[in-house]
């Protein structure tokens, strides 16, 4: 932007790090959403009326039909988060708007979380959490409360992106055998150095492991990958982890196996239809159940507003941002 020219209207759907809104206050005529209530789709339209940059995240739907009212001003949707799933990307590019996301900062805390469900489900780490809660627990016995052992099992990560090699390298600390699979193979510096071993065939690698974590995005392609014929090549004991997107699961098809014992377990940080859960899931035992936390971390939301900044100040300075999402990515 020419100096002399006005702060762009940037408006951000949902409260951010103070520090964050502050600096965007400085930097842009900023709209906030102080009480952070989610935007409905009339809110949202009424937004992207006005914006020259918007800045949403997950919960927000960024649709055709969103993008199709938008004001003329609106010329980049500077999101907040790396998935970009909610954002209609082909309407966004057909309508001259830029996006952009904030990938590499989540990376690690996200795969902590991943690590922390692969643990927590084969050692039943929240229902022993719940039975001294409960006042259940009646002292210690040889035969209570076992799970299995991580050391020396199969994990088969689904997507080996920036998360899914995180995720490699913690498991390998943990005594796990890496598996992946992944749209194309992965470098052999990358493989050899998390001593993966790549299957082209995802149903293949399925019938081999004993831990499946999923870390590869949701697309169209994506979309129901862990389907009810793919989770049945699954063996009985495996476990599923998954801190992507919900929609990479049929939620229904493994809640099913998972209440008949046709799988031992899951850790799941994210819903086919969040904030809803599946009722089937709330019954089971062998599941533990995260409200999508997998990157909440305060360093971590720092990190992304601060990406956030970054990309709108670049892009208004008239430069390309350095996390420009294009569709061929996904
Ligand atoms: C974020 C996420 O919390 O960045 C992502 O893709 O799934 C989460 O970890 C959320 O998306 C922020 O918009």
């Amino acid at each position: 932007m020419a100096p002399n020219r006005r702060k762009p209207v940037v408006v951000v759907t949902r409260k951010l790090p103070d520090a964050i809104e502050t600096r965007m206050m400085e930097l842009f005529d900023a709209r906030l959403n102080l009480d952070d209530r989610k935007m409905t789709q009339a809110q949202l339209v009424e937004a992207a009326g006005i914006a020259d940059v918007l800045v949403p995240t997950v919960t927000d739907r960024i649709d055709a039909g969103i993008l199709s009212k938008s004001g003329v001003n609106l010329k980049l949707i500077a999101s907040f988060g790396t998935g970009v799933d909610h954002i209609d990307l082909k309407t966004a590019r057909q309508r001259g708007i830029t996006v952009t996301n904030t990938p590499g900062v989540l990376t690690e805390d996200t795969a902590d979380m991943t690590m922390a469900l692969i643990l927590a489900v084969p050692r039943r780490l929240a229902e022993g959490e719940r039975l001294v809660r409960t006042g259940e627990w009646h002292g210690w016995s040889p035969t209570g409360m076992l799970g299995h052992r991580i050391w020396g099992k199969r994990l088969g990560i689904i997507g080996m992106g920036r998360i899914g090699a995180a995720v490699a390298r913690r498991a390998r600390g943990f005594g796990l055998a890496v598996h992946y699979h992944n749209r194309r193979r992965v470098m052999t510096e990358l493989e050899t150095e998390l001593d993966a071993t790549y299957w082209e065939s995802l149903d293949q690698m399925l019938a081999r492991v004993d831990i499946v974590s999923v870390n590869c995005p949701h697309t169209p392609a994506t979309y129901h990958l862990l389907s009810a014929r793919r989770l049945k090549m699954l063996r009985p004991h495996a476990f599923v982890v998954n801190t992507s997107r919900g929609e990479v699961i049929d939620e229904n098809a493994l809640a099913r196996m998972l209440a008949a014992g046709e799988l031992a377990g899951a850790g799941l940080d994210v819903f086919e239809n969040e904030p809803a859960i599946n009722p089937k899931l709330l019954k089971l035992d062998n599941v533990v159940l995260l409200p999508h936390m997998g990157s909440a971390t305060i360093e971590g939301r720092m990190d992304m507003g601060e990406k956030v900044i970054i990309n709108i100040k670049t892009f208004v300075d008239g430069h390309s941002p350095p996390d420009r999402v294009l569709e061929a990515m996904f």
